[in-house]
């Protein structure tokens, strides 16, 4: 029987990840006077925000799950080593208590508009099956003021109908004409290649 060689594959460095965790925070860290760019994930509490991290890395780094309230540090992903992609709590849960809803919603602020560090954009997040809330509209006003460029991914657009599709975006284009917004599925990978093409431009990753 003919032996394997496997002695150049030991030899061999390993392939870099093209994304890996870098740090979970809650509160001032050095991690975000790094001068690397980075992109921020944003939104009410379930939209999606973990899931399109994933969808766009390729990889399930990202804790996902059904119950609202799953990310709750400000998590750093390392994208090809030149940046990172910030996957955010959600806001507006529900069954949160005002004390808890309160916390988030200064933790969020403190990233976003803190002055401390400006992202290169802030991709805001909506599940298409629930509309804009008013807290995405607080939020964006906010972020509007402060001259922060915005993204809008229109997800679980799997969800609709064509006509409720239709009727969903012509009332993102009405509502906020300024704002880009992109018809998006983190699951059934829907815009996924563009989106994440745009993205790794701004943080220097090119083909
Ligand atoms: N149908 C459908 N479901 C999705 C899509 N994106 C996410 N989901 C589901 O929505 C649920 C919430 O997803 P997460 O990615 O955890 O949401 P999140 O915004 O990070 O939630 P928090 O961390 O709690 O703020 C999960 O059950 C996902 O599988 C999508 O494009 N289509
Ligand atoms: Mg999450």
């Amino acid at each position: 029987m003919k032996k394997k060689n496997i002695t150049h594959d030991k030899h061999r460095t390993p392939p870099k990840p093209l994304a890996l965790f870098a740090r979970g925070i809650r509160g001032s860290d050095p991690i975000i006077y790094d001068k690397k760019p980075q992109v921020a994930f944003v939104g009410r509490s379930n939209v999606g925000k973990s899931s399109t991290v994933n969808a766009l890395l390729g990889v399930r780094l990202a804790r996902t799950s059904s119950t609202p309230g799953k990310t709750q540090e400000i998590n750093f992903f390392e994208v090809k080593g030149k940046g990172y992609f910030v996957d955010l709590p959600g806001y507006g849960y529900a069954k949160m208590s005002a004390d808890a809803a309160e916390k988030i919603r200064k933790h969020i602020l403190w990233y976003l508009a803190g002055g401390e560090v400006k992202p290169k954009l802030i991709v805001l997040i909506i599940d298409v099956r629930v509309g804009v809330t008013d807290n995405d509209r607080d939020l964006i006003a906010i972020l509007r003021d402060e001259g922060h460029p915005m993204l809008l991914l229109a997800n679980k657009i799997d969800k609709l109908t064509k006509n409720e599709r239709a009727k969903v975006l012509a009332h993102l284009e009405q509502e906020f004409p300024d704002i880009e917004y992109i018809p998006f599925s983190a699951t059934k990978k829907e815009n996924v290649g563009v989106v994440r093409a745009r993205l790794f431009a701004l943080l220097g990753i090119h083909g």
